[in-house]
């Protein structure tokens, strides 16, 4: 269906526990793995795989068949080498000097059943997050107008849910997606699974996008979360698609796991046919209270390897740099919007943890000459 388009595409795209805990540390996994993977990406991943051309139709063209070997081949290329590949990538599909500015908000605040261990809003973990009453539509269409003021486009709404139930609450959702799209802001929701007909009401009510993550590699999913697998999230993904909502779905990296496993996540959603056409990638923010508060940070360079790598294999997507950023230097933000990430979290907060301060930001982006996606007309 994505055919083997190469044009430039932007605006077609969407512009237009504790068990985990020791499983993590355990592993030891990724953090130095890029040092490693350096000397070698096809010994690395275990058989001689041939260095990636992207395909025969040539650089920028869209797959669905990308291999575990062919992208850690790819991953695991010399810094500058996997850095011009992706920037080529992404002047094939995108504005390469436009970012688009998106504001969380928490609309439904803690007391999670499921136990993501690296979450702080898990009712399974003391993380200081306490369940909180759900915001009015007063409050979310406030916040929307003042994320549009300070420059936004896109609003998503989050929800501490493991899944979506039918009722006052999901009506209140949907009252908020029209408040924000009344604003003419791109809006987009993650309220966790769910189900066909939810999805449809969504899109009647107006929901540009969902987000759902496949978060990690379907093999270390289950040392992440015990209370559901990866399965539950391609169906939600389905059931978003179906209903004509584009599908945000992305991950996080810093979580224990290894190289092969950001790898096979990628691969993942490139299978997903269309691709996703937003796809965020977190560095794990380590919240105190969760299994994974004693991991290591994720190491800056690995970090801009990720963005460069779904760059390539993720052609048209926006990629997101999302959750983490503020622990990346300035100078490796920006190393992140030249390799492929064209969108960032921007507000004071992402859904319960910190973010960069947004006229920081503002002046990091003018700074550089870029410029901020304009709202459409
Ligand atoms: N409950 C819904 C769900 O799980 O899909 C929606 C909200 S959940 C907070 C959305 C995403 O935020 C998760 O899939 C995960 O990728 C990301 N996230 C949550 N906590 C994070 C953390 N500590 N660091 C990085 N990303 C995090
Ligand atoms: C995504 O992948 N990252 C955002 C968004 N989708 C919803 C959420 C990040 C949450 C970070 C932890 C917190 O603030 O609670
Ligand atoms: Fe709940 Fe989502 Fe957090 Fe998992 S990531 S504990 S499902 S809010």
């Amino acid at each position: 269906m994505d055919g083997t388009r190469s044009c430039f595409s932007a605006d077609s795209n969407g512009a237009g526990a504790p068990a985990a805990c020791a499983g993590a540390a355990a592993r030891g996994a990724a953090s130095g793995g890029c040092g490693s993977a350096r000397i070698s990406g096809a010994e690395a991943s275990g058989g001689a795989a041939p260095l990636p051309s992207e395909t025969a139709e040539g650089p920028g063209a869209l797959r669905h068949d990308w291999t575990i070997p062919e992208v850690r081949a790819l991953h695991d290329l010399p810094l500058f080498e996997l850095v011009d590949r992706a920037r080529d990538v992404h002047r094939r599909h995108h504005r390469s000097g436009e970012v688009q500015l998106c504001r969380l908000l928490s609309v439904k605040t803690g007391g999670c059943p499921e136990d993501c261990a690296y979450c702080p809003q898990s009712a399974h973990y003391e993380t200081g997050v306490g369940r909180q009453p759900m915001l009015s539509v007063e409050q979310v269409r406030a916040a929307a107008e003042q994320a549009r003021a300070d420059g936004a486009t896109r609003f998503c709404m989050g929800a501490a849910w493991r899944n979506v139930r039918d009722g006052a609450e999901f009506d209140r959702v949907l009252e908020m997606v029209r408040a924000v799209k009344g604003l003419g802001l791109e809006a987009c929701a993650t309220l966790g699974m769910l189900n066909a007909s939810q999805a449809q009401r969504l899109k009647e009510a107006g929901l540009d996008a969902y987000n759902h993550n496949l978060d990690t590699s379907e093999s270390y999913y289950k040392s992440i979360i015990s209370t559901r697998d990866q399965h539950e999230r391609l169906a939600t993904l389905e059931s978003v698609r179906a209903a004509g909502v584009q599908v945000c779905s992305g991950g996080i990296i810093g979580m224990g796991e290894s190289l092969q496993d950001r790898a096979s996540m990628l691969v993942a959603l490139a299978a997903l046919d269309p691709h996703p056409e937003s796809v965020p990638i977190n560095a794990l923010v380590r919240a105190p209270g969760t299994p994974l508060e004693a991991l290591p940070p994720v190491d800056p360079v690995e970090f801009l390897r990720m963005i460069a790598t779904a760059r390539v294999v993720l052609p048209s997507s926006r990629i997101r740099l999302s959750a983490g950023r503020g622990e990346l230097d300035p100078q490796t933000q920006l190393l992140c919007l030249y390799a492929g990430a064209n969108s960032i979290f921007y507000g004071d907060k992402l859904l319960t943890t910190p973010n960069p301060d947004k006229l920081d930001d503002l002046a990091l982006l003018e700074r550089a000459g870029l410029s901020v996606q304009a709202a459409a007309p």
